[in-house]
């Protein structure tokens, strides 16, 4: 008993995995010590700033600087004729396409980068950009996909001959790319003999990541030594620096990206923006630091958007609620310039995890992208590659075959889950779900919240408001998402041909404390707190005494960096393998200083004990010691390791979300009175954390399915572009959640650890969408496109007739 408390004691000094470690990180941000891009300042550092486009479609007729060039301060007005000799004007995209850097004769949507300003001030900067003038001619505007399809008027002139693109054959100039997977014959047989089909056109409509600090960037390039250093919001800084050789030539080993303290980035600073390569130019051109920092309205005009697809689903079941097929087809608008960042082989990222938590026997989707004249991008906001998408179109025709059965889609969803004993499961379209245990979560779930109560409850209410005694409806919007989180395996999934691996570099220290790097980069996730948890746990050092660095790549090894939650399933397996490694080491060392074979140690929480000899042991301390400080015949000093982790397969994390929802029919106000999230990413590094991540991530499906939106009007102006327009939840708005879990450890991951990072975004917003649907559901309501703000809400009261 006394061994067990002493050992519990210890490895609770670790605080290692399972603790709710208080985040290291809070420190400097709580205290505003956090050192962010616009904190950098250098000497003779200049700043720029972009005359844009105030049309969505005009031919850029002429651009005169003179007047800009004539005010004192300003350096430079690069244009895409400056940027031609250096076939920089337009650049690559991550997604295969091609984008402007500058307008190039014409511009394709509002808030195009057309000149940029270089001064001595920003203020210098932002006046001569009124002093630009540039002439336009307009052209006709193309702001619906459908549209674009159809129409005569060509957005992309440099591409309009192509019958190829990136991803395969074009079928129209405004067409970027077909892609399909699953069974079409066999689906469509399935769907012909089924009892019962339901169809429905599911709308996920653009929004934006939005993050608290907007994209920008600090180039320096140092002449002397011929080195460029770039800071800049990156989520993958050695992208960028790949990027950035491969595009001005200077050799990679003379180029380093740094990302510093990132203010959220929610997938906004994956892409590449026009604003880093003219910093990057500019400075090469004049030998100074040169500072580009955007401001709101271009951060929501002009940098990636997400989602905009429109998604036309079948479904198939038995008349006892059996699903038997599932067809999709979306058309995907992405705006002026495919500019997603999904790996090579996904122009529509996993889209394809759409059959969801359910074991559907056949399916097939195909998703058609298209040209418009509208911000380009397509993926990011907690995304997991239009996994949000995926979950949202499934959550929704699950909702409205329900209808059209008759029955209760808590039911419906538990009889068509895929069974526990399925795992490892192979899906209709491809995937290998690696684990989960479905019925457990959800069953637990409907309890927490006494789903049949509510139901009674609701029943209740909707008799109340026929008799005239309420106005106000109760909705319960149910949810079952299956995530899809990890990229690699580099086998599949590449961006710019460059694999899908992560990384982690270890460096303990004589006295016992150690270093880890690694290649991803934390924008608010907490990484410097949990990769040392979970090293503590691999190596016996407490993780107060492991820094965690990342975002430098002259110091952190090669990482493909963070987004769609891949941080944990690749990085955190790297850092356990690593750590693996320096134990590995560790215990043949440990062996020598206690004269025995390597054999006779077993590994005790922080230390090696010879076997049956508890009193004869050597800690990870006395180790690190020694492996400086003592020559040990056929062992190198130090203790060191590095590992690349190339994931056998992503990770497969779930969750079941329940809100309850007030809906007031007369204003089209809604409440949320309750909302549940369980969460499963198998083991837990720390709970406090992924608590932090759901919180954040559900108040941003809130937003999303409840009020944000960037919209356009016919001319193409974009609608939305401050925050007076775009909905940002705020403390006051935001409900109270309630959070559970359940642990199904990933079998490939080395400590079970799947991702949670975007999970309660993909699986909170059908949550909240189909509490709206399910408040109306008893009055005739299938379908209605999100968000639902007050006006919607109350239009689809109106259109049902519930208005007296
Ligand atoms: N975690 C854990 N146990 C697990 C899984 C994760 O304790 N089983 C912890 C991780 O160690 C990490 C955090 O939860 O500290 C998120 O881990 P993970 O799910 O691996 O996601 P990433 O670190 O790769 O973060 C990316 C993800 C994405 S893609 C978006 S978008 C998003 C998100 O994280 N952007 C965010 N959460 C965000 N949170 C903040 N504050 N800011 C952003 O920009
Ligand atoms: Cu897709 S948003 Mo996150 O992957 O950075």
């Amino acid at each position: 008993m006394k061994d067990l408390d002493e050992r519990e004691e210890r490895r609770s000094a670790l605080k290692g995995l399972g603790c709710s470690r208080k985040r290291v990180e809070d420190v400097r941000f709580t205290q505003g010590k956090g050192h962010y891009v616009d904190d950098i300042s250098m000497p003779g550092m200049l700043h720029g700033d972009f005359v844009r486009s105030p049309y969505a479609h005009a031919r850029v007729v002429s651009i005169d600087a003179s007047k800009a060039l004539a005010l004192p301060g300003v350096v430079a007005v690069l244009t895409a004729k400056d940027l031609e000799p250096l076939s920089l004007h337009w650049m690559p995209t991550l997604a295969g396409d091609k984008q402007m850097v500058l307008a190039d004769g014409k511009v394709l949507f509002q808030g195009q980068e057309v000149a940029f300003v270089v001064a001595k001030d920003r203020y210098i900067a932002a006046d001569a950009v009124e002093l630009v003038e540039v002439e336009y001619e307009e052209l006709p505007v193309l702001v619906d996909p459908f549209e674009a399809l159809q129409s005569d008027v060509v957005l992309r002139e440099d591409i309009k001959d192509a019958k190829e693109g990136a991803h395969g054959p074009r079928k129209h100039h405004n067409h970027i790319f077909t892609w399909e997977e699953g069974n079409a014959e066999a689906t469509e047989q399935a769907i012909g003999a089924a009892e019962v089909v339901a169809e429905e056109m599911i709308y996920y409509h653009r929004t934006h990541p939005c993050p608290l600090e907007p994209c920008g960037t600090v180039a320096s390039m140092d002449k002397v030594n011929g080195k460029l250093t770039i800071w800049g919001t990156f989520q993958a800084p050695h992208v960028v620096r790949t990027v950035a050789s491969l595009l001005s030539g200077i050799e990679e080993h003379n180029i380093r990206v740094v990302s510093p303290d990132i203010g959220g980035g929610f997938g906004n600073k994956v892409g590449v923006y026009p604003g880093y390569v003219c910093a990057i130019v500019a400075s090469i051109v004049t030998g100074v630091p040169v500072k580009w920092i955007e401001d709101r309205m271009e951060n929501l005009m002009a940098t990636a958007f997400a989602r905009d697809y429109w998604m036309k689903g079948r479904i198939a079941a038995t008349k006892e609620g059996k699903i038997t097929a599932l067809d999709v087809h979306v058309t995907a608008d992405h705006g002026a310039f495919d500019a997603c960042a999904d790996p090579t082989k996904f122009p529509a990222g996993f889209f394809h995890i759409v059959t969801g938590s359910y074991d559907i026997p056949v399916a097939h989707v195909a998703v058609d992208g298209v040209y418009t004249n509208k911000a380009p991008g397509g993926v990011a906001y907690r995304c997991s590659f239009r996994v949000t998408e995926a979950a949202y179109c499934i959550e929704r025709m699950i909702e409205v075959l329900a209808i059209e059965l008759g029955m209760d889609a808590a039911e419906l969803r538990r009889i068509n889950f895929i069974k526990k004993e399925q795992f490892p499961y192979q899906s209709a379209l491809g995937w290998e779900y690696d684990s989960g245990d479905y019925h457990t979560a959800w069953d637990k779930a409907l309890k927490a919240v006494d789903y049949e109560g509510l139901r009674k409850e609701q029943a209740e209410r909707v008799e109340a408001f026929k008799r005239g005694e309420t106005r106000k409806l109760l909705g319960i919007g149910l949810t079952h998402f299956t995530e899809i989180v990890g990229a690699g395996p580099v086998k599949n999934c590449d961006i710019l041909g460059m694999g899908m691996f992560d990384s982690c570099e270890i460096r303990i220290h004589p006295t016992g404390s150690a270093i880890a790097r690694l290649g991803t980069i934390s924008q608010g996730q907490g990484h410097a707190t949990t990769f040392a948890q979970i090293l503590a746990s691999e190596i016996g050092l407490s993780a107060d005494s492991i820094t965690i660095e990342e975002g430098d790549t002259d110091t952190a090894p090669y990482g493909l960096g963070t987004y769609g939650s891949r941080s944990t399933p690749v990085a955190g397996a790297a850092t356990a393998m690593a750590g693996r490694k320096i134990r590995a080491k560790a215990q043949m060392i440990a062996a020598y200083l206690l004269e025995v074979h390597d054999d006779d140690l077993e590994w005790d929480v922080d230390r090696f004990v010879v076997k049956g000899a508890p009193e004869r042991f050597k800690t990870m301390k006395d180790i690190a010691y020694a492996a400086y400080n003592q020559a040990i015949p056929g062992l190198e000093p130090g203790l060191e390791a590095v590992s690349y982790y190339d994931p056998p397969n992503m990770t497969y994390p779930f969750g079941a979300y329940i809100c309850v929802m007030e809906v007031d029919v007369d204003t089209g106000e809604w409440e949320v009175r309750q909302f549940y999230a369980l969460d499963d990413c198998g083991t837990r590094i720390n709970p406090m954390v992924i608590e932090g991540q759901v919180h954040g991530g559900v108040t941003e499906a809130l937003a999303i399915a409840m009020g944000q939106e960037i919209a356009y009007d016919e001319m193409g102006n974009c609608k939305t572009g401050t925050l007076m327009d775009f909905y940002l939840p705020t403390a006051w708005e935001t409900p109270n959640y309630t959070t559970d879990f359940t642990e199904t450890p990933s079998p490939h991951h080395p400590i079970g650890a799947k991702g949670v990072g975007e999970s309660p975004n993909v699986g909170g917003v059908p949550a909240f969408s189909n509490a709206v649907h399910d408040a109306f559901r008893a009055f005739g309501l299938r379908q209605s496109h999100m968000p639902h703000d007050h006006w919607r809400i109350w239009k689809i009261a109106q259109s049902l007739g519930l208005h007296q």
